[in-house]
């Protein structure tokens, strides 16, 4: 079994980013700027939200990270949409995930500029993604399309099944993957909740994308011998030895698993910090006008 190493490609990965920006700086261009909103204190989305400003830093981009109180009102919000989706400065932004629950997170999406959309979740990216037009892909798809490529995994022809149907994860992986294009033609198959044997479905997979948010669910006994797990749960669970109380553990069972796969992503370490490299990645698109034009 072969790990695939996300932490390790995301920096080959920032250091491409990196000399791109110091070219830009040379020849006197604008720096890339992304912007980020954090609503609140939950502390995973604080957490996401340091390592993003984390990257910017690390690849010479522009930051800035724009926090309010819970008790920010939805009108706020969207006052402050407004502003950075018409700011000359902020190339791409996005707004944090979970909001608040008095806060619609359908009404914010829809107000992000699709050309400043650098998560691509406002419908036109999505729209355009599913057509296969130039697009923001969403972060995590992107990243593990990155992975597959530069991994050199064969994916046309293989059947891939996807666990877990989210907006953000499982149905644009599901259309990615299926597409007449480069890291796609495979024969997809999307599984849920209501999916009647996931297990009979899961074990007919040449690639496996679990991104359901249950730790340790897909077990070796599920899998294909030789199989391609990519995990992209990132669970918190209780772990006393560790010095914050918990410690990460994927939707799969990786020490299992790893008996019988050929390639497996760890957590942490795997897809999560190709994510990060992914947002870095649109924003030096949007700052190129490549996209949108
Ligand atoms: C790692 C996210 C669920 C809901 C909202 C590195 C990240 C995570 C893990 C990260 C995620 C998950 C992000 C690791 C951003 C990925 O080493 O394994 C980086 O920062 N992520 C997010 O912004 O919102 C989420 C998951």
């Amino acid at each position: 079994m072969k790990i695939l190493d996300g932490k390790k490609l995301s920096e080959e990965i920032k250091n491409e980013i990196a000399q791109e920006v110091a070219g830009i700086k040379d020849a006197g261009g604008k720096i890339p700027h992304l912007a980020a909103v954090l609503i609140g204190h939950n502390p995973a989305s604080e957490s996401y939200v340091r390592s993003k400003v984390r990257s910017c830093d690390q690849v010479g981009f522009e930051s800035t990270l724009i926090r309010k109180d819970d008790s920010i009102t939805e009108e706020e919000l969207l006052e402050i949409i407004h502003e950075l989706n018409t700011s000359e400065d902020v190339d791409g932004f996005i707004v944090q995930l979970p909001l608040p629950k008095h806060i619609d997170e359908v009404k914010v999406t829809l107000a992000i500029d699709p050309k400043k959309d650098v998560d691509g979740f406002h419908p036109v990216n999505f729209g355009r993604m599913a057509q296969g037009l130039p697009c923001y892909l969403p972060a995590t798809p992107y990243g593990i399309l990155q992975m597959i490529e530069r991994y050199g995994i064969e994916t046309s022809g293989k059947h891939v099944v996807v666990v877990g149907r989210s907006n953000i994860v499982g149905t644009p992986m599901s259309i990615l993957l299926s597409r007449k294009a480069k890291t796609g033609n495979a024969t997809v198959t999307l599984t849920h909740s209501r999916t009647k044997d996931l297990a009979a479905e899961v074990s007919r997979a040449d690639i496996v994308i679990a991104a359901i948010g249950i730790p340790n669910f897909i077990s070796a006994d599920m899998i294909k011998e030789g199989a391609v797990i990519i995990d992209v749960g990132i669970n918190r669970v209780e772990d006393e030895t560790r010095k914050r109380g918990y410690r990460l553990v994927g939707d799969v069972d990786f020490d299992g698993v790893s008996e019988k796969a050929s390639y497996v992503t760890p957590v942490p370490g795997g897809v999560g910090p190709m994510t990060v490299t992914s947002l870095l990645m649109n924003t030096l698109k949007s700052s190129r006008k490549e996209i949108y034009g």
